[in-house]
């Protein structure tokens, strides 16, 4: 029997800054870019949202409505570091787990649970252990299939656990309007609204011949999913595709020229990059920058080197580089995003391109404990040097 169960975490960045600091707990809190200014709301707490605080609220918006709100300026790396915590732990619970977004995770549980009673021990299982080890909640949502399993967490929230059989599917799934389904949007609900399709109850009924008429192949998926029949699988670490590139960009919190500076941020998205790549097993030839300085002029510079190289001494040291050229070109431009990426993929093949220096040897030991070290405690608990400002 296919079993899905999706784990959302509650108010995940605004819970995290409560762990952190727990006398903001129970409180309106809200965090968000900049406390001052012209920021938006990036998430805020339950406590908040019953006083009409709404992700993506303009903070003036947000303090009139709440007056006592706390605001919090957010810290990614925070949410990163308790992002892969909560994967480890998910890991533990089947082998199957796809990290769908920072807060979010499907498990497949084929095998593993018998039905859907079994599951939803295991359910409570998964809460109570991340409630014990991380201080967080989360709302688990339990179906046969991955978009209901996404419904069934929304049904549930905050610190749920809500289950959708299939032979339920009418009374929690298709009383909802359409574009509570992952991939319906706006304009979708519009066209749908035209055909009279309101619910997903309507999308299940409607004849698939007027959807493929008007949608194409994808009406005819809009009403497999309509009906539960979610054919997607859970992908997990071992069915994902190799990527073609890896690269992990930010946009600075001010504009900024200084060289040291931009080089800590460099070595802190190297870091990143590394780990992926290593995860992947692949070897890159080509390195790309990417800089976007404050008039929003972005270019790309890439360059391509004779062998494949895994080494993130070596991946730092070429990137800092390309860096130096181009801050060396445009000494007074301010940078407000900056970018790297690593593509031209060997996988596996790096071994054929022996004898290596014993420096290349070194950088390859180093990449590969500092790896481990990071799967296992999460990717900020070892960073290089110089990535400290
Ligand atoms: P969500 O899971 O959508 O929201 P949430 O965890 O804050 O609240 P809940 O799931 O209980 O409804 O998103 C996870 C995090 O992603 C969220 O804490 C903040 C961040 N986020 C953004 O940065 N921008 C956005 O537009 C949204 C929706 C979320
Ligand atoms: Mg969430």
């Amino acid at each position: 029997m296919n079993i899905i169960l999706h784990v959302d975490m509650d108010a995940f960045f605004a819970s995290v800054e409560q762990v952190i600091n727990p006398s903001l707990l129970g409180k309106p809190i809200a965090v968000c870019g900049a406390i001052e200014g012209r920021s938006i709301i990036t998430t805020s707490s339950y406590a908040a949202r019953a006083r009409g605080v709404k992700t993506g609220m303009p903070i003036y918006l947000a303090r009139k409505a709440c007056p006592s709100i706390i605001l919090v300026e957010g810290d990614h790396r925070k949410y990163l570091y308790y992002s892969m915590q909560i994967m480890n732990i998910l890991k533990r619970f089947s082998d199957r787990v796809e990290a769908y977004s920072i807060d979010e995770a499907f498990l497949d549980l084929k095998g593993i649970c018998k039905d859907l009673e079994e599951a939803k021990s295991l359910g409570y299982k998964i809460k109570k252990t991340i409630r014990q080890e991380l201080k967080l909640p989360c709302t688990v949502g339990i179906s046969q299939a991955k978009i209901v399993a996404k419904v069934a967490t929304s049904l549930g929230k905050p610190d749920g656990l809500f289950v959708i059989p299939k032979n339920e599917l009418d009374r929690h799934y298709w009383t909802l309007p359409v574009k509570e389904l992952v991939g319906i949007g706006q304009s979708t609900e519009v066209a749908l609204k035209i055909m009279n399709i309101n619910t997903i109850g309507d999308l299940a009924n409607a004849p698939v011949t007027d959807l493929i008429r008007r949608f194409g192949k994808n009406g005819y998926w809009m009403k497999q999913i309509a009906l539960g029949n979610d054919p997607s699988e859970v992908v997990h670490d071992g069915l994902q595709p190799p990527p073609k590139s890896i690269s992990h960009s930010t946009t600075l919190d001010q504009d900024i020229k200084d060289r040291g500076r931009l080089r800590a941020v460099l070595s802190y998205l190297v870091s990143k990059v590394a780990q992926r790549m290593w995860v992947h097993g692949a070897s890159y030839r080509t390195i790309y920058l990417v800089v976007r300085d404050s008039s929003f002029k972005t270019v790309s510079i890439a360059r391509t080197y004779d062998g494949h190289d895994r080494g993130e001494a070596l991946l730092f040291l070429r990137s800092a580089s390309i860096l130096d050229g181009w801050i060396n070109d445009n000494p007074a431009t301010k940078v407000r995003l900056i970018g790297i990426g690593i593509s031209g993929f060997n996988y596996g093949a790096y071994q054929m391109e022996l004898p290596l220096s014993r420096q290349a040897r070194q950088d390859l030991a180093v990449t590969d404990i500092v790896t481990r070290v990071r799967r296992r405690f999460g990717q900020n608990s070892i960073l290089r040097a110089n990535a400290l400002v």
